[in-house]
């Protein structure tokens, strides 16, 4: 399993992310600040094999449609549309056990 990001450095402000899912199961693609000196892969899941996701900045996890839901389905997408500040971040799929499994990748983003 994997996640990946094109381009994966973009500049600050309104950022839209389409998510195509080419997999063989349901994903999702939430977007989390990634805190200074840390990188991507370095969280650790809980119990419920899910990485905390309380500062999530929003996902993209609806079928066929914007924003939250219940997963985009194999073979389909889902999109949203956040303002970012310059920063990383990481964008995970947090289906239990999918971070681990590989399922992270960086975002950049620039100042203007
Ligand atoms: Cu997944």
């Amino acid at each position: 399993m994997r996640l990946s990001v094109t381009p994966a450095t973009v500049p600050a402000g309104t950022v839209s992310l389409r998510v195509v899912n080419t997999g063989a199961l349901a994903h999702e693609v939430l977007v989390l600040p990634l805190p200074s000196g840390q990188t991507i892969g370095q969280r650790e899941p809980g119990s419920d094999q899910r990485v905390d996701e309380a500062d999530s900045l929003g996902e993209a996890s609806h079928d066929c449609a914007a924003g939250k839901g219940d997963g985009i389905a194999p073979g389909s997408k889902g999109w949203i549309t956040l303002t970012l500040r310059p920063g990383r971040y990481e964008l995970v799929c947090n289906f239990p056990d999918h971070y681990a499994r590989g399922m992270y990748a960086e975002l950049n983003v620039t100042g203007r």
